[in-house]
C-alpha cells in the first residue's frame, strides 16, 4: 500500500463539493483532507471542514496587495499541510503563473461547464443564452492559461427551455459531486497523471473531453 494521499481543498463560498470530496474520502483509505484554505473568512465550506474535524485557514486578499504578494501568501499557508494534491472546489480567484507552475500535476479544478466550451465566469448563463442542449461539468488539471488544463473528467446534464440558472446549476452540481470525489480517488491511487499537458488514466491517455468509457 501506498501512503496516504494528503488532500488540501481550496474554496470560497459554500463547499458543496467539498463536502462531497470529504464523504469520498470517508470511504477511500487512500486519501485524507487535510486542510481546507477559504479566501472568504464567511465562506460556508469552513464550517464544513470544522464538522469534519479538517483544520482550516484563511487567506484574506489585503487592500494595495499585488496578485503576486496575495499568491506567496497563499502558498505559505498551503505548504503548512504539505499536501500531494491542491483541489480547486469553487475558489473564486484566478492564480499567477509562477503560482500555479509551482503545484503543475498536483492541482485539479471543477469547472461548471462541458470545457473548452465556456471558461470563465456565468457558464449557466450562457449556455441558458446560447440555446445549448447539455451542458455540464468538468474536471480539469490546473495549468497557467484559465480554465484551458487537460480535461480528465466530464458530466454531461440536459438543458430545458424552462430552465433558469438556479435549476441549470443545481442539476450540474449533482453531477460535479459525483465526478470530483472520484478524480480525487484516482489520483490518490495514482492512477492519474499530467505529462507534457496531457492527462493519463492508467498509462492511457485521456481525450479533450475527459475519460470516457470504451
Ligand atoms: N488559475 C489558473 N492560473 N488557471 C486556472 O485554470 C484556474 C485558476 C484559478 C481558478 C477556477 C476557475 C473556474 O473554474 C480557477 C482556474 C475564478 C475566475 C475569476 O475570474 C475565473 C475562473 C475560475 C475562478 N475570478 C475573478 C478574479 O479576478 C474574481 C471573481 C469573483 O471574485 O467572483 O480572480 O471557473
Ligand atoms: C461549483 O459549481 C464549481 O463548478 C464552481 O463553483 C461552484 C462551487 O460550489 N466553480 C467555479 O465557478 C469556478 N469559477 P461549491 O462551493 O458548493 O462546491
Amino acid at each position: 500500500m501506498t501512503e496516504c494521499c494528503r488532500v488540501l481543498v481550496l474554496i470560497s463560498g459554500n463547499g458543496s463539493n467539498l463536502q462531497a470530496i470529504i464523504d469520498g474520502c470517508d470511504d477511500n483509505v487512500s486519501a485524507e483532507v487535510v486542510g481546507v484554505i477559504s479566501n472568504k473568512p464567511d465562506a460556508y465550506g469552513l464550517t464544513r471542514a470544522h464538522q469534519g474535524e479538517i483544520d482550516t485557514s484563511c487567506v484574506i486578499v489585503r487592500k494595495d496587495e499585488t496578485r503576486q504578494q496575495y499568491d506567496q501568501r497563499l502558498q505559505q499557508a498551503i505548504e503548512k499541510y504539505q499536501p500531494d494534491l491542491i483541489v480547486l472546489a469553487g475558489f473564486m480567484r484566478i492564480l499567477s503563473d509562477e503560482f500555479v507552475s509551482q503545484y503543475m500535476g498536483r492541482m485539479i479544478n471543477i469547472h461548471p461547464s462541458l470545457l473548452p466550451k465556456y471558461a470563465g465566469l456565468n457558464t449557466h448563463q450562457r449556455a441558458i443564452d446560447a440555446k445549448d442542449a447539455e451542458h455540464g461539468a468538468s474536471v480539469h488539471f490546473v495549468i497557467p492559461e484559465l480554465d484551458a488544463g487537460p480535461v480528465i473528467l466530464q458530466a454531461k446534464v440536459p438543458v430545458y427551455e424552462e430552465d433558469n440558472v438556479e435549476t441549470l446549476s443545481a442539476r450540474v452540481h449533482e453531477q460535479e459531486h459525483a465526478i470530483y470525489p472520484l478524480v480525487v480517488k484516482w489520483f490518490s491511487l495514482q492512477r492519474l497523471k499530467m505529462v507534457d499537458n496531457i492527462a493519463y488514466l492508467d498509462n492511457e491517455s485521456i481525450g479533450i473531453h475527459g475519460f470516457a468509457p470504451d
